[in-house]
């Protein structure tokens, strides 16, 4: 059976801003449909987060409670040892998270750290996780000594729109961002790749953030869709709440336009209450991170994630590549099917009768 959404690379703003002003519950429906036609429906991937290098950063991205510009009274901490990532990790191994994400507060890693840096994914590997890193830009060599370590993914997100970037950081380009991705995947990685919605921007800004991250040559096998976390101090602390009615409303998008990737619902789950997220799982985010941190902020902890996931009748998957094309769950072509025929302009060319 052919799957209802073929993949595309090639969405334009106006396309992409239609799905953005749909009904919402038209717009959850899709989402869902489309979930359902290419993932196990009730299953979310869990990952788990560890800041290995912390603070201090050149950067000066201004929702960062890292970057080096801002006081945010963050305790700086130079390279951790590796013995040290590993117990960290031997414990994310037995809490049911799936892939353990390591993250330094670099412009890009240094030369003289790469050795610790491969070390530690080996190791993490060993224990029989999935292995995640986000360090900064990467050079097309550093990409390939990571991946011949075996990291299983690397995250990197365009965090905005290209239109939108310069009044977030002005100290790397749009351009270089798409330069490490692309370094990524010319070595064999799995790409992570999302953004940040609340940082002031207009919804052009979040549709073209995802329509850049939908146009890429492949899409991300992973894109976190981070709530921004204001932390005191950085230049956004103060910016006004996104309504997270509009939050969703992203994660459907993400979804609708990149069926095959998995979706996370990322940064910003403390402060979203039950429903939000129901209603972001509802809108096809299957992905999340497990562990009471984040890198520096707070997480919801996996007692609050158990019950909430116990209510929803949602179970942490096992291992993320044995669901992929998954047989769809229940009836749910005869849905998509009632579905484009009630909204024929919903279709895509080449599904329009000819
Ligand atoms: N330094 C590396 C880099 O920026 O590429 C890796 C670590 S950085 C903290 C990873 C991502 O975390 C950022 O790209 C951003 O999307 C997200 N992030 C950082 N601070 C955040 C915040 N306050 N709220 C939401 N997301 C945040
Ligand atoms: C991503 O998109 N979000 C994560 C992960 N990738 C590295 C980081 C969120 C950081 C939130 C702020 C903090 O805890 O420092
Ligand atoms: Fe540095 Fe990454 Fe924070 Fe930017 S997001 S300031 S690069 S740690």
């Amino acid at each position: 059976m052919t799957t209802p959404y073929s993949l595309r690379h090639d969405w334009t703003l106006s396309e992409v801003n239609a799905l953005f002003n749909k009904p919402f519950l038209d717009l959850l429906l899709e989402a869902q449909l489309v979930h359902r036609a290419f993932f196990e429906a009730n299953k979310v991937q869990a990952s788990s987060l560890l800041s290995i290098k912390t603070g201090a950063c050149p950067e000066d991205c201004k929702y960062c409670p890292q970057s080096g510009h801002y006081n945010t009274e963050l305790e700086n901490e130079k390279l951790m040892e590796v013995q040290r990532v590993l117990n960290e990790a031997r414990q994310v191994a037995d809490s049911g998270a799936t892939r353990f994400c390591m993250g330094a507060a670099w412009k890009n890693p240094p030369e003289k750290d790469f050795p610790m840096i491969l070390e530690m994914v080996r190791g993490v590997k060993a224990l029989g996780l999935e292995t995640c890193m986000t360090l900064g830009m990467l050079s097309q060599s550093q990409s390939e000594q990571l991946a011949s370590a075996g990291l299983d993914y690397y995250n990197h997100n365009l965090d905005t729109s290209p239109e939108y970037y310069s009044h977030i950081i002005t100290t790397r380009t749009y351009e270089d961002r798409l330069d490490t991705l692309q370094h990524v995947r010319e070595a064999g990685m799995k790409v992570c790749s999302g953004g940040i919605i609340g940082m002031g921007e207009h919804r052009d800004d979040r549709a073209g953030l995802l329509q850049q991250l939908a146009n890429l040559p492949s899409h991300p096998e992973s894109v976190p869709i981070n709530m921004l976390v204001k932390v005191e101090g950085t230049p956004l602390d103060k910016v006004e709440d996104t309504d997270p009615i509009d939050f969703i409303r992203c994660i459907a998008v993400a979804r609708i336009l990149m069926p095959e990737s998995y979706v996370r619902l990322s940064a910003g789950r403390e402060s979203m209450s039950d429903e939000t997220q129901a209603l972001a799982f509802m809108a096809g985010a299957n992905s999340i991170f497990y562990g009471d941190k984040l890198l520096t902020t707070a997480n919801p902890g996996e007692n609050r994630d158990q019950l909430l996931l116990n209510k929803l009748g949602i179970a942490i998957e096992g291992g993320e590549d044995s669901l992929r094309y998954h047989p769809k769950s229940d009836n749910s072509d005869m849905f998509y099917d009632a579905m484009q025929h009630g909204n024929p302009d919903t279709r895509s060319p080449n599904q329009q009768p000819h």
